[in-house]
């Protein structure tokens, strides 16, 4: 895995295991977690990308790691940790996704705030043909963002599906040619990285709780956070810059 700093407070991690095509072993997501945790301390960073190669995002779990786990090493396994740590990223994440995405992968992609994918992606749960299923949010989240029907042609058939399929379904938000997505993400990162981080924190947490909340509560949580954001500078910044037709200088306070 290689870890690189990008122009405006980027972070860009690119997974390169190419012998198993970027399989995600424990200790990648381990190392994934290591460099949210620094992102999210440091002020100066503003947004992680997630990227594999142009061929192979991730073809999912390592199978020979996973595969030599019977049912008590698996419950004591750390990944469900790590998926769960993933997930409380505070800060943006993108996933910048060619080629592959399938099983773990997919599910790590769909772990990003934000997909772009390229036009040769392929996005797919084939953990049915190994007489399995998704272990780490595949049947959950993928029900959520797709719907019902399109999401158990994927996980019953093991089937991927393309990346035009996967723009019209709503897991990606964008399909641009192959060799832009890792660009393409740079950027739309670098833009979002610039904004208010108190407002992107709080935007980021409230759009997740629709996942989690029925609709009512979530509102309120909405309008919470909404009111608090009152109360900082940047908010007061924001207006200002606008009305005094200049850029904002956000603080994070
Ligand atoms: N884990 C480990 N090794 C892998 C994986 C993987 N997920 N995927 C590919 N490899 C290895 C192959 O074994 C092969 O190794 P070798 O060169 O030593 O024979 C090498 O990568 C190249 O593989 P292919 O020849 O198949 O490469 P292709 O470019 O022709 O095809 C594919 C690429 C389409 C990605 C193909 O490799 C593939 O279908 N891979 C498996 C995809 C898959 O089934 N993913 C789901 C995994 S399961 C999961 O993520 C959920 C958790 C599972 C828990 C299991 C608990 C028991």
């Amino acid at each position: 895995m290689a870890v690189s700093l990008q122009p405006g407070g980027v972070v860009l991690v690119e997974l390169h295991r190419p012998a198993v095509r970027n399989a995600l072993r424990t200790a990648t997501l381990a190392e994934i977690v290591d460099v949210l945790d620094i992102v999210a301390a440091d002020a100066h960073l503003g947004a992680v990308v997630i990227t594999g190669s142009e061929k192979f995002f991730a073809a999912g779990a390592d199978l020979k790691e996973m595969g030599a786990l019977g049912p008590i090493e698996l419950l004591a396994d750390g990944r469900p940790r790590y998926w769960k740590r993933i997930a409380a990223f505070p800060k943006p994440l993108l996933a910048a996704v060619s080629g592959y995405a399938l099983g773990a992968g997919c599910e790590l992609a769909m772990q990003a705030d934000i997909v772009i994918a390229g036009e040769g992606a392929q996005f797919g749960q084939p953990e049915i043909n190994l007489g399995i299923i998704p272990g780490a949010g595949g049947t959950q989240r993928l029900v959520r963002v797709v719907g019902k029907s399109r999401a158990m042609q994927m996980v019953l058939s093991g089937e991927p599906i393309d990346a035009a399929c996967a723009l019209q379904c709503g897991l990606v938000s964008e399909v641009v040619p192959d060799e832009q997505v890792v660009p393409r993400t740079l950027a739309l990162a670098r833009l979002i990285a610039g904004k208010a981080p108190l407002a992107l924190r709080a935007a980021k947490e409230a759009l997740l709780l629709s996942y989690e909340s029925a609709l009512t509560p979530a509102l309120e949580a909405e309008r919470k956070a909404f009111v608090l954001l009152a109360a900082s500078q940047d908010r007061n910044e924001g207006i200002a810059a606008f009305l005094e037709k200049r850029r904002p200088n956000y603080e994070g306070r």
